[in-house]
């Protein structure tokens, strides 16, 4: 499932096209997985409304994605850039990383709605194992 130079240069090219929209991806994907996987709720019972219109919501959705967009540019070494966030979703926040794989999705989806024609079978592919490696490494950690 390691990344190849093939899908290391799909996903920086995709996210270069991505990357302006990056804030409201976050809360769109944010908003979406609470959603859909409303388990994922608990996590954030103290923010009170949930909904995908809450300012809560999309602000930290612009801050996950903003991680996110770190990990594009620290795709070399997701281990190494993602590990204090590792941390603190382990010890800390104590995320099930479960959760990663299902918000991965929602970003998943939210790629495909908002990118139609850049979003392309090939590009997918890499994508898709680029957020499978980013929820591999927020789960370092735990271990
Ligand atoms: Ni996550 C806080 C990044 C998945 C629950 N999370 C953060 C912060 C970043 C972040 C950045 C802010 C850190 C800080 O304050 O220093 N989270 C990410 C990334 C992913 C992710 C990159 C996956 C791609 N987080 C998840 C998931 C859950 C989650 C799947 C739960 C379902 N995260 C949290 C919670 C906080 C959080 C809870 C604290 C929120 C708050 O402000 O109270």
């Amino acid at each position: 499932m390691s990344l190849s130079a093939k899908d290391k240069a799909a996903v920086k090219a995709f996210w270069a096209k991505a990357e302006g929209k990056s804030s409201e991806i976050g809360a769109e994907a944010l908003g979406r997985m609470l959603v859909a996987y409303p388990q994922t709720k608990t996590y954030f019972s103290h923010w009170g409304d949930l909904s995908p219109q809450a300012a809560q919501v999309k602000k930290h959705g612009a801050v996950i994605m903003s991680a996110v967009g770190k990990a594009v540019k620290g795709i070399d070494d997701l281990t190494g850039c993602l590990s204090s966030l590792s941390e603190l979703h382990a010890f800390k926040l104590r995320v099930d990383p479960a959760n990663f794989k299902i918000l991965a999705h929602s970003i998943i989806v939210v790629l495909a709605m908002y990118f139609p024609a850049d979003f392309t079978p090939e590009v997918h592919v890499s994508v898709e194992k680029f957020l499978q490696n980013v929820a591999l490494a927020l789960s370092e950690r735990y271990r």
